[in-house]
């Protein structure tokens, strides 16, 4: 099937009982039984709920791995990917610029469990390479980058990584699978934070994994009813509801992030504008390659905390909020919020100084958009 096809089908056939079109909220702790040791595949909800598993089918078809697992956030999702395939001892390479929440797990949760992180401009192959060691297990990595909007060559670190064993985690939050497929490009695994795009209506906190090996869906099975960071059947919905928009809602993104981009590298106060959509964007050539589209998330530099401050207080349809990718349009300061716990050090090596704003482009009218950022740019 097409991707447009399998958004709304896969994973969701009619409901056997009644027909109706969408899968049923189960909303359910337990199953009845119908003697020892007979029943219908259902015992308990934290293992086994339909609604759950629609979604996980779903998402497993989208990013065309063999299974995918649901969670309770996307720190959830990555934490049982972590404790999935990982044990202590093992050292791991990060791409240096993820989230601040997935910064925040490794070095102040999993480092206690006997892992070791280290941290490298994954934009450049050679660096990846070069923090390899004989303990490595796993690359992990975001691509594009939250904030700066970094790209890292899926293919070309997969085929660096599988003869020696090292699984490639992709968090492809920022993306969603209609514009990144990374376990055809050769990762093993996929995370996304479906809060974000998946979802897509900023009304549900959930997280997915999926896998692309069966004895790493095994492992993800197993952590994901051992530790039980399930996502509930009603945010199971929501997401199955939110993704049968996403080919429409990515195409209007990309559509707006493009405009808001160009617009915004035209304007004298703006210092620089990270978008992999534009052309001055340092790997604009591999974005073509990897991605099918360049997506509604950028970032741009006003240079100071006053101007930026100044102009995030006077934007009105741009609402000032961490997150992303609903359809509303967001606007956040990375510095003091998404990346306040990265050092001050290494938020300044990365570019994400105290001037930087970043825009999560909604789907609302481009003119609405440009007029509102006009006004807030007037007053920076
Ligand atoms: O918030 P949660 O659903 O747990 O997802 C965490 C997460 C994982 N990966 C990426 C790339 C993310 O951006 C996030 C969450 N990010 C934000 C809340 C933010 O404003 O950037």
């Amino acid at each position: 099937m097409g991707f447009a096809t399998d958004v709304i089908h896969a994973g969701q056939p009619p409901e056997p009982a009644t027909g109706a079109v969408t899968v049923p909220i189960y909303q359910t702790s337990t199953y009845v039984q119908e003697g020892l040791g007979r029943h219908k595949g259902y015992e308990y909800a934290r293992t086994h709920n339909p609604t759950r598993a629609a979604l996980e089918a779903n998402v497993a078809a989208l990013e065309g791995g063999v299974a995918g697992f649901a969670f309770a956030s996307g720190m959830a999702a990555i934490h049982a990917v972590m404790t999935a395939c990982l044990k202590a001892g093992d050292h791991v390479v990060v791409s240096d610029n993820t989230y601040g929440g997935t910064y925040r797990l490794f070095e102040r949760v999993l480092t206690d469990f006997g892992l070791t992180f280290d941290y490298a401009d994954a934009s450049d192959v050679a660096q990846v390479e070069a923090a390899l060691r004989p303990a490595t297990r796993m690359v992990f990595l975001e691509t594009p980058t939250n904030p700066v909007m970094r790209l890292c060559d899926i293919a070309a670190i997969a085929q660096l990584a599988r003869p020696k064993g090292i699984r490639v985690v992709v968090d492809n939050t920022f993306m969603s699978p209609y514009f990144q497929r990374p376990l055809a490009l050769g990762a093993s695994i996929v995370v996304h934070s479906t809060t974000k795009y998946l979802n897509g209506h900023s009304d549900s906190v959930g997280g997915v994994a999926i896998a692309a090996e069966p004895e790493v869906a095994e492992r993800l099975a197993f952590i994901q009813n051992a530790a039980g960071a399930i996502l509930s059947p009603m945010d199971a919905w929501l997401t199955l509801r939110g993704i049968k928009t996403l080919v429409v809602r990515m195409q209007a993104h990309d559509a707006n992030g493009r405009v808001v981009a160009q617009f915004l590298r035209e304007r004298p106060r703006v210092k620089r504008v990270y978008y992999p959509g534009l052309e001055e964007h340092p790997q604009h050539a591999l974005a073509k390659r990897q991605m099918s589209g360049f997506g509604g998330m950028l970032a741009f530099d006003l240079g100071a905390l006053e101007a930026a401050r100044r102009a995030l207080e006077s934007l009105k349809i741009f609402a000032l909020a961490e997150s992303l990718g609903g359809v509303e349009s967001l606007a956040c300061h990375p510095a003091t919020m998404t990346h306040a716990g990265v050092p001050p050090a290494e938020r300044q090596r990365l570019g994400i100084t105290d001037g930087l704003v970043r825009l999560s482009v909604g789907i609302e009218d481009a003119d609405d958009l440009l007029a509102d950022l006009d006004r807030a740019l007037a007053q920076a």
